[in-house]
């Protein structure tokens, strides 16, 4: 009897792998997901169990085996059967056109026939060398020096982009897989978000490369696996027990077909031109793509012809990587500016001797706060690596050594705003340091003002960041408030002085018509815009974390903004989303009295919206719900809990009542567990709680 419930435990388990497998290959290398995650978690929890209670069961391509536990003290020594080869370089088209001649003169000449090409993107990362054995994943090593490398199985597993077991068939009994390893743009911003408001905690990376080398390089794999990497496949090094098709862009496609992901933007070019309009297609997408490239790569498409050319010491003759303008340069710092945004964030910036990095000339470059200028040590006058990628900021990357940097004085961040010459302070567990002028500070004046008019906000049209500047420093304008007052003569005014000041236009009948033009455009926005809504109003207001989301939040829960100018911090965060730093922020901006006369002046000037009664539930499957968290829950955090009752609709509580409709009740759950029973409140355990959200949640 209990071989036959062993076997349908262990058909089980392969049942429950097969899915994973798939969801996950579904998930991370089609980029086209089937199930929901928590269907994922759910199924993975139940796989996770039966291997716990049956540990012959666990096989090493099991899902539940990408991270394995024990560190290593050192990595050891893997040499390439078939050394891992370098690519040469091409700067620009000539060094195309050129490298296409070598290969047609080689091949004795020209048929008249264009060479056929595979053309790539070139992934910024590491390239990396994945050995299987009958299907399955066996070792995996970094490309080194090309010969040997260093053994990084562990690290690679916990890479869900990798195959732990071939997919479809026929694959060769050995079969060598190379590859780049990187890290997305998105995961990079998102750890370092994370490590930057960790205090020091977490080192911050210093760009994808980087992080994607130093992530394998990490002696537990419990860390590579927290990093956000993934893995495309570019070759195939040693082939055994099979064989593979006779060109590269086929044997990419094969690999697509056991389980590699293979890049959209993965083509074939027809010689020189083809190849060059490649170049040019990718570099245009460059900057949008989620992952830095540093180039494109040309590969001849036929492998009996690949073989003919051979190579060149490492380097084949038959693949030229081209590539594009460095998205990293070295350049000096000359002075290190404070600039002040909307809310008093003081941001130091590095201002840079003129340097061309990722397709512009980069003259600032942020250092984030003064944890970043610290940790990185910058200090005025040092050689610094600045970076730009996509259409994030230039940041200042690293301090290049050099022999002056200990003489100079290391920076600080001054007392004083350089604007206003309030006091700048910085509260206890913040990362950012804050102008205390508020709004008797020009730049957080001008700034605020912006973000009032912006469109998503009050929305008035033709007021850009050049008159609101003008409006300001000439007078006009000294809060958000002053706007309603502006006369069409106020602006024509502003406007003759600007051009006066700047020397710029000479007055002409038509430069007067459309100047006059312009200022009634202004003022009928500024009319239009007395009639708005309370959320967008709360937007405007420009309270310190609270975007669009939460200013909607807000207005609901309140219905009309007296009520939550009169909530305290704890009844903010009654409302759904709002935590206490949110809540903190917005009770700090109503309690400030020149806020207060800003709001008030602007209904005044008849700024004004449609109020409501409170409107305090949410839709939702637990709309109307109170529930009570008790206990440890083993596959959720408390938080998360929470926040998913929340989304259902349910209000979560601290404590049981008569009103509690349902507690959730976890591992070693005491007196909440108890009063529930004593009220007779519902109790649900933890796999009723997540059956229920596994039905609900979308
Ligand atoms: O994306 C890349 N970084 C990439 C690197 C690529 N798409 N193709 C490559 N092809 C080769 C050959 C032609 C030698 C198989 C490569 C590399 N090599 C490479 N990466 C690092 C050293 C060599």
């Amino acid at each position: 009897m209990s071989a036959t419930v062993s076997n349908d435990i262990a058909h089980r388990a392969a049942v429950l792998r097969e899915k994973l497998d798939e969801a996950s290959h579904r998930y991370h290398v089609l980029d086209a997901p089937t199930i929901p995650d928590a269907e994922y978690d759910a199924l993975m929890r139940e796989l996770e169990a039966l291997e716990a209670a049956h540990p012959e069961l666990v096989t090493s391509d099991s899902p539940t085996q990408r991270v394995g536990a024990a560190p290593s003290s050192e990595f050891a020594e893997v040499r390439h059967d078939i050394p891992m080869l370098s690519l040469a370089n091409a700067f620009n088209d000539e060094e195309i056109a050129e490298f296409v001649r070598r290969i047609r003169t080689r091949l004795g000449g020209d048929d008249g026939r264009p060479l056929t090409f595979s053309v790539e993107p070139k992934f910024d990362g590491l390239a990396i060398s994945l050995r299987y054995e009958k299907g399955r994943f066996v070792r995996g090593a970094t490309r080194g020096d090309g010969e040997s490398g260093e053994d990084v199985t562990a690290n690679l597993r916990t890479i869900k982009q990798i195959p732990l077991k071939l997919h479809g068939k026929d694959w060769p009994a050995v079969l060598e897989v190379r590859g780049e390893v990187y890290m997305p743009r998105a995961g990079f911003e998102k750890y370092n978000e994370l490590a930057r408001n960790s205090g020091g905690k977490i080192k911050l990376l210093i760009n994808p490369r980087n992080a994607a080398a130093g992530s394998l390089r990490q002696l537990d794999p419990r860390i590579t696996a927290k990093r956000p990497l993934a893995f495309y496949a570019y070759a195939v090094g040693v082939v055994e027990g099979g064989t593979l098709p006779p060109t590269h862009a086929q044997t990419l496609h094969r690999l697509r077909d056991w389980g590699f992901p293979l890049s959209k933007l993965v083509s074939t070019a027809e010689g020189e031109s083809g190849c060059l309009a490649y170049y040019r297609r990718i570099g245009a997408q460059r900057d949008a793509l989620p992952f830095d490239i540093d180039g494109v790569v040309y590969k001849l498409d036929d492998l009996a012809l690949q073989r003919e050319l051979g190579f060149v010491g490492r380097t084949p003759r038959w693949a030229i990587a081209h590539k594009f303008p460095a998205q990293e340069q070295t350049t000096t710092v000359e002075a290190i500016d404070i600039n002040i945004g909307r809310t008093g964030a003081a941001t130091p910036t590095a201002r840079l001797k003129p340097v061309f990095v990722g397709g512009v000339t980069v003259t600032n470059a942020t250092l984030h706060n003064a944890d970043q200028v610290a940790r990185l040590d910058v200090r005025i006058g040092d050689t610094v690596i600045v970076r730009r990628a996509g259409d994030v900021i230039p940041e200042v990357v690293s301090v290049v050594a050099d022999a002056q940097h200990a003489a100079r004085p290391p920076w600080a961040m001054p007392a004083t705003c350089p604007v206003c010459g309030s006091e700048i302070v910085r509260e206890e567990g913040e990362a950012v340091a804050r102008c205390t002028g508020g709004l008797s500070c020009a730049a957080q004046v001008q700034q605020a003002i912006f973000h009032f008019a912006s469109r998503r906000a009050i929305d008035i049209d033709g007021l850009g960041e050049r008159y609101i500047e003008d409006l300001t420093e000439l007078g006009y304008v000294q809060s958000v408030a002053d706007l309603y007052k502006l006369t069409l003569d106020d602006l024509l005014e502003m406007k003759r002085r600007a051009d006066e000041r700047d020397g710029t236009t000479p007055e002409t009948v038509k430069s007067g018509k459309v100047a006059t033009k312009w200022a009634e455009n202004v003022i009928a926005a500024i009319d239009r815009s007395r009639g708005t809504t309370l959320e967008r109003f709360l937007y405007a207001l420009g309270i310190s974390d609270v975007g669009e989301t939460t200013a909607k939040a807000l207005a609901r829960w309140f219905g009309s903004l007296d009520s939550l100018m009169a909530a305290d911090v704890d009844a903010l965060q009654t409302v759904p989303d709002v935590g206490p730093i949110v809540a903190a922020h917005v009770a700090r901006f109503f309690a400030q009295p020149h806020n207060r006369d800003v709001i008030a002046e602007l209904r005044a000037r008849g700024v004004a919206w449609t109020e409501h009664e409170p409107q305090r539930t949410i839709d939702g499957p637990l709309a109307g719900k109170t529930a009570v968290l008790t206990g440890a829950l083993g596959a959720l955090t408390r938080e998360e809990a929470r926040a998913r009752l929340e989304a259902l609709g349910a209000k979560v509580a601290g404590s049981v009542s008569k009103k509690t409709s349902f507690v959730v009740a976890g591992a070693e759950a005491g007196s909440k567990l108890d009063k529930a029973n004593e009220l007779g409140v519902e109790v649900w355990d933890e796999a009723r709680l997540l059956e229920f959200l596994k039905i609900h949640e979308v």
